[in-house]
């Protein structure tokens, strides 16, 4: 397809207004797009199939059905592992990440090829004061899961995968709605995975279309955070022991 290894990642829901300008400025630099479309409206598909036909460098996958921000990254990293890439970036549609960071997100990635690249996200005054809190509860449920600190946010939507150590783990997650940026953070820990953070600027724009729902999806991650703590007690044992050889 081209020269080479990263690609990105656009999971995209209702955000067919905002998406255009993200894959602008990543095609821009010469590395191709997979932009993932599940149960848009019919008017937002005519979008999304308009600009992948005008910008170069997209591959647009669509699905009838709505089955969540996980699934849609779960198949845009089966499809760039298909097209020969090896790594992904994953970037949100609604524009809310800085893009000035993806040479040094990649540069980072170069430099660490085993390891998950996170943004470490610093907020503006825009932010609202409950997604806030709900990371900082997050954060806290993976510093118990993890045992450790080495996770300082598992909420950000700018990440670099390593495909082949990801696809395996990403294809049995439980959570593929809302919950799934943290599972896979979590379980690729669990597996060994280093995780490096840097920090991006993220904005939250007046009228930006958030399709996270306090209520239920913020149910469903506790239910998630829940069957992740039970599942580190199985696995203390050996996060122990990976633990202590670690540090000693
Ligand atoms: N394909 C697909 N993409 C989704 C789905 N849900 C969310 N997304 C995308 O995932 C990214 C993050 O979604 P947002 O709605 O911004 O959620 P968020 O960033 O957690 O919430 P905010 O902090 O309020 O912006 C965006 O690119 C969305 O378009 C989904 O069900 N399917
Ligand atoms: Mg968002």
């Amino acid at each position: 397809m081209q020269d080479s290894i990263y690609c990105a990642i656009i999971p995209v829901y209702r955000h067919e207004n905002t998406v255009e300008a993200v894959a602008r400025s990543i095609v821009q630099k010469d590395i191709h797009v997979f932009i993932v479309d599940d149960g848009n409206t019919p008017e937002a598909k005519k979008i999304l199939e308009d600009i992948a036909q005008k910008l170069p460098g997209i591959t647009l996958i669509s699905y009838a059905q709505n089955s969540g921000k996980g699934y849609a990254v779960t198949q845009g990293l089966e499809a760039a592992q298909k097209a020969g890439f090896a790594y992904a970036v994953q970037i949100d549609a609604d524009g809310q990440h800085d893009l000035n960071a993806l040479d040094f997100f990649i540069k980072a990635s170069k430099k660490h090829p085993d390891n998950l690249i996170s943004g470490f996200p610093q907020y503006d005054a825009s932010v609202p004061k409950s997604r806030e809190n709900g990371r900082k509860i997050t954060n806290f449920w993976i510093a118990i899961e993890t045992l450790s600190f080495d996770i300082p946010d598992a909420m950000c939507g700018f990440r670099v995968y390593p495909i082949k150590q990801t696809l395996p783990v990403i294809r049995k997650l439980s959570n593929l709605r809302m919950g799934f940026d943290i599972e896979i953070l979590v379980k690729l820990k669990w597996k060994g995975m280093e995780m490096n953070f840097y920090p991006i600027q993220v904005t939250y724009p007046e009228n930006g279309i958030s399709n996270f729902r306090m209520v239920k999806d913020n149910i469903s991650i506790s239910w998630m955070h829940t069957k992740l703590f039970f599942s580190m007690l199985v696995r203390l044992p050996v996060l122990l022991a990976r633990k202590l050889r670690k540090n000693g």
